[in-house]
């Protein structure tokens, strides 16, 4: 790749580079550098909890942290920053003080608690799907849109999970060679349906290891050792399923083009944590796996694994844990003899890039914007 076009990539993406304005959230108590009160909204949740680490390990200024949870929750303690933290049971007034409310507690707690938090002045970043489709409401992953988060007006949306991980890696060759036309097949893991659904995981297959009868209760179908489309509902008329609809729908807001050419079929598979999707693009202009390579190389958010000797490609053991999505098997696509597609498979952790890392990445967006002005 040329020294003009690598140097397009890396100006182009490089996350929160295009972010300019003073956001409201920042002219708060942590502009002075005493830090914000932040609260977090369904902490003792799969997302939760990774949440509360996120903050933690990425440093972000908390002054003082709030956990909230049903009444099933509180009382129990997370550990942050070597101190145990209490679990409170969510309530009107729980945001009285709070600078930045991140919610994980799905769209029925987001759509009643979400406006009164913003109403009292708490900014909020929404991991539900409860405002996503909402114009006046952003939908951000940091790596893409940075400079929509500026727009809120009191709650930021984190896109889904699947789509993150699908997108963040286009992205960066979308903006060199648009893409036109993109098949996303997923590959999910129990993370995605909740704590619960890990625990069925594992408990089902301890069942069927041992030959004993087990009754399923938080998937449709039998779990262990086994895969079915996405728990979802079908739209009888559309024939897709509320997970790829969300994920066709959010990428045309995210890329801000509502014409995007794009479809889905999300399953979930017996995998306790990480996504996996294969990707198969169409782009404007000839493209080979060379240049996809180099783009992805200098592309922030993404890790290349395509080691074709070894046969060793993205896996979720690999991408649990891990900030980057790992991308490999990038090949040209040989249905196309136009020379114009590529084919590539890419494993992401969805409860941090899907969820929390990209909720607490938007929120120092807003932050390194504040830094900038003040500087
Ligand atoms: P989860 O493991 O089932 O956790 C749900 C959390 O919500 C728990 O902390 C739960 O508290 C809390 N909660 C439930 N009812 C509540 C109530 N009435 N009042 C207060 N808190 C309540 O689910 P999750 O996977 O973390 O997902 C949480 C949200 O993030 C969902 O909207 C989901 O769509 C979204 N999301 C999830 C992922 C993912 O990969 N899992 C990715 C992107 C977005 P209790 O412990 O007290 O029940
Ligand atoms: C899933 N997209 O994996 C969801 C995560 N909330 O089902």
């Amino acid at each position: 790749m040329g020294d003009i076009l690598r140097a397009r990539v890396f100006t182009a993406l490089t996350p929160c580079a295009s972010v300019a304005g003073m956001s409201h959230f920042m002219q708060r108590a942590g502009a002075s550098g005493a830090g914000f009160v932040v609260a977090v909204v369904g902490a003792s949740g799969a997302v939760g909890v990774e949440l509360v680490r996120c903050l933690e390990e990425r440093g972000f200024p908390v002054a003082e942290l709030k956990l909230f949870a049903s009444s099933r929750s509180a009382g129990k303690r997370l550990s942050f920053r070597g101190q145990q933290v209490e679990i409170e049971e969510l309530g009107e007034q729980s945001f009285r003080g709070v600078d930045l409310a991140l919610f994980s507690a799905g769209s029925a707690i987001s759509k009643r608690y979400a406006p009164l938090a913003a109403r009292q002045g708490t900014l909020v970043i929404d991991n539900s799907s409860a405002f996503r489709m909402d114009p006046t409401v952003p939908l951000v992953i940091p790596e893409i849109n940075a400079a929509a988060a500026l727009k809120h007006r009191g709650i930021i949306a984190n896109p889904n999970c699947a789509a993150i991980i699908s997108i963040t890696p286009l992205w960066p060759i979308h903006r060199i060679n648009p893409v036109r036309r993109l098949i996303v097949s997923t590959y999910q893991a129990a993370s995605g349906a909740g704590a619960a659904a890990m625990q069925e995981l594992r408990e089902s297959t301890r069942a069927f290891l041992e030959d004993r009868p087990y009754a399923h209760t938080v998937l449709p179908h039998p779990y262990a050792f086994n895969l079915f489309s996405h728990n979802t509902k079908v739209d009888a008329v559309t024939g897709y399923n509320e997970e790829e609809t969300k994920v066709i729908e959010e990428t045309r807001k995210i890329f801000a083009d509502p014409g995007f050419r794009i479809t889905a079929t999300c399953v979930r598979v017996p995998v306790l944590r990480a996504h996996c999707v294969a990707l198969n693009f169409e782009c404007e202009t000839p493209i080979n796996a060379s240049l996809v390579r180099d783009i992805l190389a200098a592309a922030p958010g993404v890790k290349i694994i395509d080691d074709t000797a070894a046969n060793y490609f993205p896996m979720p053991k690999d991408a649990t844990g891990q900030d980057a999505i790992l991308v490999g098997r990038i090949r040209q696509d040989v249905s196309d003899p136009s020379g114009r597609s590529i084919a590539m498979f890419v494993a992401g952790d969805q409860l941090l890039k899907g969820a929390a890392l990209n909720a607490v990445q938007i929120a120092e967006c807003l932050l390194a914007d504040q830094k900038t002005i003040a500087a």
